[in-house]
């Protein structure tokens, strides 16, 4: 009996991948087809797939081609596969020529032309691209945005708000809308995505949500729970979708983190202590209104936004104008404790750390774009590590995420809890509203 393997994500299955399937049996006796995990194929790149990995193995099985479906799940596998089921041939699209000639060492390798004309990521983007909007000022994130939305099927950048678009990337200087009216932007976009000074969230969101466009926005979404509230209500009534873009939620060793947490795997969680610190933009300091929400982030994920006390304690550069060097947020729940430390005008070690009553969970600088963490006890013998790789800071997984929810309205890829985002206005409002203690 001569044994033949190939493998494929096989996202949205169609007549390229059959034939190819179909091609491969004939190549020998029985086929087996080793269909990616959802977290290989994110690792390998693949972050647009549609269907989880139990979807695209019932449609692969539906074709009655495969004699045995096993699922890829680690780089190097191929091997230890060829191996183990006693493999004669391995077989791929012709797209991969060349990409495994070392299997040549295991068994038989051969590549079979490619289907022309098709293509999941086509299929991917067979509803009308997204056409996103940008707002905002900073070039710096901004050009960093565009590059990152390179790798997402289905959102096309169209246009720009901004005063001055001499600042920005040839590509952005050169979108079908460049603009300083906002009502033009939002017009001619089926959703923005908003990096303005924080004072105009409200404003700017609001504009969107009225005309019953999706947004994506930095966080804070505004400055006070109330405002928040309204734009939350605002977005339910005209169906639309208000996302928080805190791009830490949206990597997959954050979210694996959580899980960790939620499992009990360190005991009862008595403390999480977050610093963010950077001093790149120094000609400002607005340290807890630029990364508060991303310290508070695990705080409220972790220990929920109903604790029974805060005091906030900033070093401040320009009182007046809310321009902190410094700010700590000490949070006190019913059974547990939080600090956050952020500061834009110090430094200090960008860690996370989440104290349990069995161990804790470290997460190195800068934990803010983290793909590694450690799970470590008082036996060291028991300590974890994790690795899961993050590509470009998260922003592209928050991208995915948004035109998933915005297109689809699948809610639940939106990884920020209305009411964490609440909890975030929250604590800027007293900020703002000066419950502050000096120091
Ligand atoms: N394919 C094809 N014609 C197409 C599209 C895909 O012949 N129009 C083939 C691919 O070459 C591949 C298989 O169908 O052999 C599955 O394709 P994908 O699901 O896109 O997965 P891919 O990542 O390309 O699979 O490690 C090997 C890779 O996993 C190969």
């Amino acid at each position: 009996m001569k044994t033949v393997i190939t493998y494929g994500t096989f996202d949205l299955l169609h007549y390229g991948h059959i034939r190819l399937l179909e091609r491969a049996k004939e190549l020998g006796d029985y086929l087996i087809v080793g269909i990616t995990s959802d977290d290989f194929d994110k690792i390998r790149g693949k972050i647009n797939v549609q269907q989880p990995l139990a979807e695209r193995v019932a449609a692969v099985k539906a074709t009655g081609l495969a004699d045995q479906i096993i699922v890829e799940e680690y780089e190097g596998q191929k091997i230890d596969d060829i191996q183990r089921y006693g493999v004669d041939c391995f077989t791929v699209g012709s797209d991969w020529v060349g990409k495994f000639d070392y299997l040549k060492d295991y068994c038989d390798v051969v590549y079979l032309d490619r289907t022309k004309g098709v293509s999941s990521s086509q299929l991917r983007s067979k509803d009308r691209k997204l056409k996103l909007g940008l707002v905002g000022e900073t070039p710096v994130f901004l050009n960093k945005f565009y590059e990152e939305n390179k790798y997402v099927n289905g959102v096309e950048i169209n246009g720009i708000c901004t005063e001055d678009v001499s600042k920005f990337c040839d590509e952005i200087q050169k979108l079908d809308i460049v603009t300083n009216d906002l009502d033009d932007i939002i017009k001619n976009s089926d959703a923005v995505y908003i990096k303005s000074e924080h004072d105009l969230h409200y404003e700017h969101i609001k504009k969107a949500l009225e005309a019953k466009k999706n947004v994506l926005c930095e966080s804070p979404v505004a400055l006070s729970k109330k405002q928040c509230e309204e734009l939350f209500d605002l977005a339910d009534k005209n169906g639309c979708v208000l996302m928080d873009a805190i791009r830490t939620a949206y990597s997959t060793a954050y979210a694996r983190l959580l899980l960790l947490v939620k499992s009990g795997k360190i005991g009862d969680v008595v403390s999480v202590e977050a610093t963010c610190t950077s001093m790149k933009y120094l000609k400002r300091t607005k340290s807890l209104l630029d990364w508060g929400a991303n310290a508070m982030l695990p705080v409220f994920d972790i220990l929920g936004t109903n604790y029974k006390s805060k005091t906030i304690i900033s070093r401040f550069k320009d009182k007046g104008n809310h321009e902190d060097y410094y700010t700590q947020v000490d949070f006190i729940y019913d059974k547990a404790t939080a600090s956050i430390k952020v500061a834009e005008g110090a430094k200090s070690e960008g860690s996370l750390v989440i104290i349990g009553t069995k161990g804790y969970i470290y997460v190195p600088a800068p934990w803010w774009k983290m793909d590694y963490f450690e799970v470590r006890y008082e036996d060291q013998e028991e300590n974890k590590r994790y690795f899961y790789q993050l590509d470009g800071e998260g922003i592209r997984y928050e991208l995915v995420a948004f035109a998933r929810v915005a297109q689809n309205k699948e809610m639940d890829y939106n990884r920020i809890s209305k009411d964490v985002s609440l909890g975030i206005c929250g604590v800027m409002e007293d900020f703002l509203g000066g419950e502050v203690v000096e120091i």
